[in-house]
This record gives C-alpha cells, structure tokens and sequence, in this order.
C-alpha cells in the first residue's frame, strides 16, 4: 500500500474500525437501555480482523458470518441505518424488524447472512463456493467463524470438502480465546487452530489479528490464491473479544486485568499510531474522522426510532420463498 490511492485507501480502512467500534459500542448502549429485544454480541476488539479480511474483497464476493457479525457487515459495507433499524425491531431493518442481530443479510453486497448457530455458516459457504466454481466467476467466499466453531463437525466437512473441490474459499478463524465461557487453551487441541489445516492439504497462517496490516497481508495472498483457482485457505486471526460473550453476560471466567492488557493491544490505537507515524493520520483528522462516524450513526439512530414497527400479522411473512 505505497501509493497516494492507498494512501487513501489507509484512511478510510482506519474510518471503517472506528465505524465498527462506533457502532458497537452504541449498540451496547441501546441493549442497556432496553431498546434492543433478544441478545446481542459484540465484536469490540476485533475490528482489525473485518476491516483487514474486508479489504481485499471485490464488492461481489461473498462473505458469511456469524452471530458476532455486525463488524463483518459493517466492513463489506452494510448499509447502518437498516443495521440499526433492524437491532432496534423496526420495519425498516434489514430483515424488516423480525430477525435481529443475528441474522442480518444484504445480497446485493454478497452479504449471505449471519448465523445463530455455531459452526452454521461452514455448509452455506461451501455451496457459495461451489456455485462459484460452476458459474467461473472468479469471485471468492470468506466464511468466518470463531474458536469454539472449528471444533465443530461443519468445520472438518467444510475444510475436507473445500480442498477436494479447490472450492474458492478463505476460512477466517477469529480466534478471541473464548467460545462462551470455555478458553480456546482449554477446548482447542494445538496451539494454533491453523494448524488444522495441513490435515486437508491446504495451507494454513497464524497472524497476529490486532495488526489490521497483517490480517490484510494475509488475507489478501489468500484471496489472490483462491481466484488463481488453487483452493481454500485457513487464516486464524489471533485477537480477543472485549465484551461479555453477550451483552449482560456476567464474565466470572476471566479477571478484569486480563481484559485490560488486551486493551493496551487495541486495534484501532495501534493502526492509528502506524499512520501517525508514516505521516498519514494527524490528530485533527482522526477527531473529524470521529464526528463524521458519530453523525452518521445519531442520524441511523434517529432514522431507526422514527421508523414503524412491524405488524403482528406480518411475523410469519417471509418465512418461506416460492422457488
Ligand atoms: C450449535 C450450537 N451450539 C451452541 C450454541 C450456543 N453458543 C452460542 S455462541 C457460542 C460460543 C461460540 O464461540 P466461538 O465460535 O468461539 O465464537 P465467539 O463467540 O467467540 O465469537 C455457543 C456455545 C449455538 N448457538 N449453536
């Protein structure tokens, strides 16, 4: 990323975390303030891991996320005020009010949806990816999960799969030491979880998933390999969720002092302070950088609690599709 166009492109990647941890840390705000129904799951600390995979995705590849999804959508570019609206249940949200959270999906930017159970998203990926090979369109899937999922059944169906049929996928571990309330050193058999992947022939990587430059060194090689046509790739991004496993959750299964010096890892202090550096960033654009998100999120805010609710008779709609 050398040119002025990546200079560019290095802003609006740093805009787009500060947009993900905007956005979240709002989210959480609404939940406590009981404006948002069901639970929800927050990815603060791991926006490195969205933007980095993100940004090197054509606008029509595909992604598939998981229940802690709302910074992938955020990073592929989901559009806030229907990702508010439907957290907050309205008519105007993305699944008009009824799905929440956690089943947030946009097509039209190959967002092909979040999932409510662990290790949900593997099959769906693995026929994007062979629907992928059959068209020859030369586009990709990105499947994230996290550490508890890849000691799923899915997760070795899917990796098995993917490397018989050199299926055009990146798998994308975020592995944030804890599934629920189970450490990843505790359910997870070796060390690195990308270790895995020598078993289905395909190459497996460790990064450091704090390090947005890392992830998107990554995940780009990765992506490039894929659209040559030779296959799946493993990525284990090595961060940490922030939050509770859900917002309320009580969090008896780490210390406060173990949250706090992953503060001091904070994605977005560190790709800031990298910009600073190389003269891209100054402390005037990063304040502007924060009003504009802030704006953009009271106006999804507004936009959201000015929008209907759904109808009682509306909730079995869209429940089933006429082939
Ligand atoms: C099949 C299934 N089993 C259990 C659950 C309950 N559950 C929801 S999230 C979660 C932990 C997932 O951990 P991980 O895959 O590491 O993702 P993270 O929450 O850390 O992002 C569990 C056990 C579920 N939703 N689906």
């Amino acid at each position: 990323m050398k040119s002025s166009a990546s200079t560019r492109e290095m802003r609006r990647l740093y805009r787009t975390m500060v947009t993900i941890r905007g956005f979240e840390t709002l989210a959480g705000e609404l939940f406590a303030a009981g404006k948002i129904p069901g639970f929800i799951h927050l990815s603060i600390g791991q926006e490195a891991s969205s933007v980095g995979v993100c940004s090197v995705l054509r606008p029509d590849d595909y992604i598939v996320t998981t229940h802690r999804g709302h910074g992938h959508v955020i990073a592929k570019g989901g559009n806030l005020k229907k990702m508010i609206a439907e957290l907050v249940g309205r008519k105007t949200g993305y699944c008009k009010g009824k799905g929440g959270s956690m089943h947030i999906a946009d097509f039209s930017l190959g967002i092909l949806g979040a999932n409510g159970v662990v290790g949900g998203g593997f099959p769906i990926a693995i026929g994007a990816g062979l629907s992928i090979k059959l068209r020859r369109t030369n586009q990709v899937v990105v499947c994230f999960f996290g550490d508890g999922a890849s000691n799923r059944g899915t997760f070795h169906e899917a990796m098995n799969m993917a490397s018989i049929w050199k299926l055009p996928i990146l798998f994308v571990c975020e592995n944030n030491c804890y599934a629920s309330t189970t450490p990843t050193t505790y359910a997870c058999s070796a060390a690195d979880i990308a270790a895995r992947a020598a078993g289905y022939n395909i190459p497996g990587v460790t990064v450091d998933g704090n390090d947005l430059l890392a992830v998107h060194e990554a995940a780009g090689q990765a992506v490039e390999r894929a659209r040559r046509g030779e296959g799946p790739t493993l990525l284990e991004n090595k961060t940490y969720r922030r939050r509770g496993h859900f917002e309320g959750d009580p969090q008896k299964y780490r210390t406060q002092a173990e949250v706090a010096e992953w503060e001091k890892k904070d994605p977005l202090l560190r790709f800031a302070s990298i910009l600073k550096k190389k003269k891209l960033l100054t402390g005037e654009m990063e304040k502007e950088i924060r009003k504009q998100v802030d704006d953009e999120l009271t106006e999804a805010v507004a936009f959201a609690e000015q929008s209907e609710w759904p109808a009682p008779e509306e909730a079995l709609e869209d429940m089933f599709v006429n082939p």
